[in-house]
Parts: structure tokens; C-alpha cells; sequence
């Protein structure tokens, strides 16, 4: 990990102490030996193992732990109040994930806590650190979901009822970790409680590296969005069966992911298709069914719809060659998010300095403080990552621009809170 590299014997910060003894704790959990990427899904056991570590880390502060009817975990310094601020991110992690898309924010938030104590500060408003559940969507196929869910983004029925490979439904995964699924749903009186909500998270980009700061505010999240695609076609004999004869869902397939690429391309845009189930999946029997998803993403809203529809027309046009049907469904979709402008500016200001010279980013990537952004005053900060590199184990980030990040969150968790 870069950070161990760049943590120098000398390093007399005790908040460095205290942000590289939490990492060490969390950072083996749910860590493939072998890929160095992580397998975090939401309620199995590395994520039940990093989720009870958070309780343990937050209540060996001091600091009052409460999970929401969402599975959304709440570590309290002071009583849940008015006018609170909140920081904090998610746990759960991409398949084979790197370490700190996710953790950075919550490590950083309980690490910045401990920076303002040091500082001797003590927050005049209630301060929390939180711990979105799902966010990543890798288990259920929603992203941020226990954050829609808190916000009434997403309906308590349609949460409850995602499912996973295994048919496992949010509602089931949720009561097996001992929750009450009932208790689903917006939750306008926490909602109401929150004054700023502030998430701390590794850029997954190189904005930071061109502008050769550590740190850097967030300005937009794009709009984007998830796409499944199901091509159904007829199972048959791949050495006797002749291409005429055939309704083989894998090519137009093929044809939507090329042209998934093309749309992007024409659009400035960028689309994915990395997900694919094929049926019955073997070497030789043409497939009955494939199923694949696309996630797209745009600076704005026509190029998103417009490398949307050429996808789909592209899979119809291909699907009815061939004598395969396909039928598109909408996963999930966000909307272009600008963070609120003061409060963006007001982080600039004071982590930046008079030359309130932080850079201002937007980013591709969804994040809960996207979603937050509709319901109270948002804003991100993030931490240089040197390579760009995240959703892949080679994620990396340094030790001095992860203090860095800590070291700005405090700086604007003490602003905030009046401490
Ligand atoms: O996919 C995303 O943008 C985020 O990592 N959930
Ligand atoms: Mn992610
Ligand atoms: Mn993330
Ligand atoms: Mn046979």
C-alpha cells in the first residue's frame, strides 16, 4: 500500500498515529490475499466483520452508535440534534474493490474526530459519522442504497424486494443480520436533524494529480445511470446445430456492447458493460439467454439519453436479426447533482485559504453524497489519488494525502459544528 511506504518512521503527527492504526485494523477485512482486492457485500461476513469494527472503533471513542431502519450506521459525538453535521461514506466495496473507495471517508471521518480532540475542540452542534449501506450496489444492483432509501430516493417496497445472484431479497439480508425490515423507508426526522452533510472520499480520477494538490472540493456528480438488458434467444447443440438455425442472444449482445463504446465515444460520454450472466454458460451449447448491464454517464442529460438509446436501438435492431427478444429495464438512474455552492465554497475558503485555492472537481462517480445532496446542504472533499485507478485493487493513495484529507476535514468539521 503506498501509504506504508510514505509513512516515514519520524512522523511525529499523532493524528497520523491514530488515521494508520485505524487503516491497519480495517484494512485486512474482506482483503483477497491473492488479488489484494476486496469482496465486501453488503450483510456478508466481511462487511458484517467491517461493520462491527466501525461500532467498536466509533464506542472506543466515546461516541454513540445507532443503525437506522435502513441498515445506515450513526456514530453520535454529542446527542442527535438540530442543526447536526455528518460525515462519513461506505464500507461495502465493488467486487475486488481497492481499500479506499469507501473506507478513506469513514477511517478519515473517525480519524478527524480525534484530530479535533487533540486540537482541543469540542463541537457546539451534534456531529455524527456515518455509514452508508450498499452504496456500491454490487449485491442488490442499486447504488446508494441506504441513502435513497433514507431519503425516500427509493420506495421501501422496491428496496426490500432487490435481489441477489442467489435471489436473496435486502428485506431477507437484512433480517438475517438482525434488522427489522419494516422499518424501511425515508426517515424525514433524521433527515431533519442534519444541517451539512460533508463525505470525505479518494478522487477516482487525476484532477488532483494534474493540479498537483492533495486535497480538492467537490462541484457536480454527473448524471448517470444502470441499464439491464435481457436477450433471450434458443439453447441448442454447438456442433450440430447450423448458423441459419440458430437465435444466439450472445450477438446482439456483442453488437450493444460495441456500441455502448461508439455512442460513448460520439457523445463524450462513457459507458460500460462489465457485468454479464450467461445461460446455461457452457462451452458447448449456444446460449438461451444472456443477461448484461450497462452503467452510462454524461456531463449532461441528452448525451446520457443519447448513448442510452443507441445502445438500445442497437440491441433490437441486432436482436430481431437473429431471432432473439430483448427486453431493456432501468436500474437505476441519478440525476446531474451540483453540490450547494455555499457550502462548497465555504470548505474552498477554509481549507483552501484566502486564496480559497482548493480545486474544484466534478466527478463521474456516484457517491451518497449525491443523493444526500436533495435533501440537505452537501458537499465532498477529496484526497489525490496518484494513479486514478479505483473500482481495481492497484487504488491507492499516499499516507501525506490521506492526513492531508483528515487534516482538511477537521479543519472544516471545526468550522461547521462551531467547535
Ligand atoms: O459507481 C459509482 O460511481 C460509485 O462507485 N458507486
Ligand atoms: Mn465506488
Ligand atoms: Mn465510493
Ligand atoms: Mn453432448
Amino acid at each position: 500500500r503506498a501509504a506504508d511506504d510514505d509513512v516515514h518512521a519520524g512522523d511525529e503527527t499523532p493524528m497520523s498515529d491514530e488515521f494508520e492504526e485505524l487503516w491497519s485494523e480495517l484494512a485486512p477485512v474482506g482483503r483477497n490475499r491473492i488479488t489484494g482486492g476486496y469482496r465486501r457485500f453488503s450483510w456478508g461476513p466481511a462487511d458484517t466483520e467491517a461493520r462491527g469494527w466501525f461500532v467498536s472503533a466509533a464506542r472506543a471513542r466515546g461516541l454513540d452508535v445507532e443503525t437506522d431502519g435502513n441498515g445506515n450506521l450513526w456514530a453520535w459525538w454529542g446527542a442527535p440534534g438540530p442543526e447536526a453535521v455528518v460525515t462519513g461514506s461506505h464500507l461495502d466495496s465493488v467486487p475486488d474493490g481497492g481499500a479506499y473507495d469507501g473506507p478513506l471517508g469513514v477511517v478519515g471521518a473517525l480519524a478527524a474526530i480525534g484530530e479535533l480532540r487533540r486540537r482541543g475542540l469540542r463541537p457546539r452542534r451534534p456531529l455524527a459519522v456515518t455509514v452508508f449501506a450498499e452504496e456500491e450496489g454490487a449485491r442488490f444492483g442499486v447504488p446508494c442504497l441506504g441513502s435513497r432509501l433514507l431519503t425516500g430516493a427509493i420506495t421501501p417496497e422496491r428496496a426490500g424486494g432487490l435481489a441477489d445472484a442467489d435471489g436473496v431479497t435486502w428485506a431477507r439480508a437484512m433480517e438475517a443480520a438482525g434488522l427489522d425490515p419494516g422499518r424501511l423507508g425515508a426517515d424525514h426526522e433524521l433527515l431533519g436533524r442534519i444541517g451539512a452533510f460533508v463525505e470525505l472520499h479518494i478522487e477516482q480520477g487525476r484532477a488532483l494529480v494534474h493540479s498537483g494538490a492533495p486535497v480538492g472540493v467537490a462541484s457536480a456528480v454527473w448524471p448517470h445511470g444502470r441499464w439491464r438488458l435481457d436477450f433471450s434467444g434458443q439453447a441448442d447443440h454447438a456442433g450440430t446445430t447450423r448458423l441459419a438455425d440458430r437465435s444466439d442472444p450472445m450477438l446482439p449482445f456483442a453488437e450493444a456492447v460495441l456500441e455502448a463504446r461508439r455512442a460513448a465515444e460520439a457523445n463524450g460520454a462513457l459507458a460500460t458493460v462489465g457485468k454479464v450472466r450467461v445461460s446455461p454458460n457452457g462451452t458447448n451449447a449456444v446460449p438461451s439467454r444472456v443477461r448484461a448491464w450497462l452503467d452510462a454517464r454524461a456531463a449532461d442529460e441528452g448525451a446520457l439519453r443519447a448513448v442510452v438509446e443507441r445502445v438500445d436501438a442497437a440491441a433490437r435492431g441486432s436482436a430481431a436479426e437473429h431471432g432473439v427478444t430483448v427486453n431493456g429495464f432501468l436500474e437505476s438512474k441519478s440525476p446531474l447533482v451540483e453540490f450547494d455552492h455555499r457550502l462548497r465554497d465555504r470548505i474552498a475558503a477554509r481549507v483552501g485559504g484566502e486564496t480559497g485555492g482548493l480545486p474544484l472537481l466534478t466527478t463521474g462517480a456516484g457517491h451518497d453524497a449525491g443523493v444526500l445532496a436533495t435533501a440537505v446542504p452537501t458537499a465532498m472533499l477529496f484526497v489525490r489519488n496518484p494513479t486514478g485507478t479505483s473500482h481495481a485493487p492497484e487504488e491507492a493513495a499516499t499516507g501525506a494525502d490521506c492526513r492531508a484529507g483528515v487534516a482538511a476535514l477537521a479543519d472544516v468539521l471545526a468550522d461547521l459544528t462551531g467547535a
